[in-house]
């Protein structure tokens, strides 16, 4: 049995920015630090930090006034900031830089009363924390999931204020073809000249796309509720390989790797690397011998920490 290790997998630029923001607020502050919802969706990192003494909280109201606050990886509403204002709260925002040039779109659009379609996945903190930026009395924003839901739009076709922006971790081919659609109905309307889906999204789903081709299995290391890690274990059913989305080697049963002669391992934006480590320790165990790392596109794109939440290294 072989296992191929894909590339690029794992902490993207984003994850690894709002983990050192986290750390190094604890360092610097020697204080409880409060981070409104899953700093990154991953139940080992959240377990590592809360073990650090960091509290994680859905709700504003639940922290007291005048403390931390970070805001996770995935953004906030301008609602949620307000509240955290009015609460004295110090406020470290740990959103992604990518998924803020987002959010800065969609609230110019609400200035400008400009209509706006947002494609994305309903109830998902960062779909919450992007709609949650545009705030009109003039003009609305939209949420859509899929191509059915683009029928149901009460907007008339010839409307030409109007433009349409994406959540970051979405399916690449399922977004394109709503989008094509979109255009299609919409003619006149405007958004990014892709879509808004992050380079980090992008490598790892065509990162699985090579591993499917010399795989006859796919472990994806991801939690559950993690958008990106979800759409890499879909894209690799929808390919046709047998693949298991997995929160460590544990979940692995053995009747999944029964007959398989290649197994791919691959990681969301959100899942450590020593997750992976475990996993092939694990097929090593029960059999793997070559353990190989498929070349992929190499990531240079780092994100600095804000200034006064940089400790200096020896
Ligand atoms: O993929 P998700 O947006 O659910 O989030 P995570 O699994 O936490 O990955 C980091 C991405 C955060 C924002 O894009
Ligand atoms: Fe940023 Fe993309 Fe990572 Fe989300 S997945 S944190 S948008 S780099």
């Amino acid at each position: 049995m072989d296992v191929f290790l894909a590339n690029p997998r794992g902490f993207c630029a984003g994850v690894k920015r709002a983990i050192l923001i986290v750390e190094n607020a604890l360092k610097i502050y020697k204080t409880t630090i409060y981070v409104k919802h899953e700093l990154v969706h991953n139940k080992h990192v959240i377990k590592k930090l809360r073990n650090k003494g960091v509290i994680f909280v859905e709700k504003i109201s639940d922290i007291p006034n005048n403390s931390i606050i970070v805001f996770s990886a995935h953004g906030v509403s301008k609602k949620t900031k307000e509240q955290a204002l009015k609460k004295k709260l110090i406020i470290l925002n740990a959103t992604c830089p990518l998924v803020t040039k987002v959010h800065k779109e969609v609230s110019k659009a609400s200035k400008r009363n400009i209509e706006t379609i947002f494609i994305g996945h309903k109830g998902h903190p960062e779909v919450v924390g992007t709609i949650g930026q545009y705030n009109s009395k003039h003009s609305k924003i939209h949420l859509i999931e899929s191509i059915e839901d683009i029928n149901k739009l009460s907007i008339n076709p010839n409307h030409k204020k109007l433009n349409f922006f994406t959540q970051t971790t979405l399916s690449i081919n399922n977004t394109r073809s709503i989008i094509k659609l979109l255009k299609k109905t919409f003619p006149y309307i405007s958004g990014p000249k892709k879509e808004d889906i992050c380079y980090a999204t992008t490598n790892r789903q065509n990162a699985i796309i090579k591993l499917s081709k010399i795989t006859d299995m796919i472990l994806v290391i991801g939690s559950k509720n993690s958008s990106n890690s979800k759409r890499l274990a879909e894209l690799g059913k929808e390919i046709g390989v047998f693949t298991k989305q997995i929160e460590s080697f544990l979940d692995i049963q053995k009747k999944w790797i029964k007959n398989k002669k290649c197994i791919g391992v691959t990681a969301g934006a959100s899942a450590p690397e020593f997750l992976v480590k475990q996993v092939i320790e694990y097929l090593k165990k029960i059999g793997a011998q070559n353990i190989k790392e498929i070349e992929g596109n190499k990531e240079q794109i780092s994100f600095n920490v804000p200034k006064h939440l940089t400790i200096p290294q020896d």
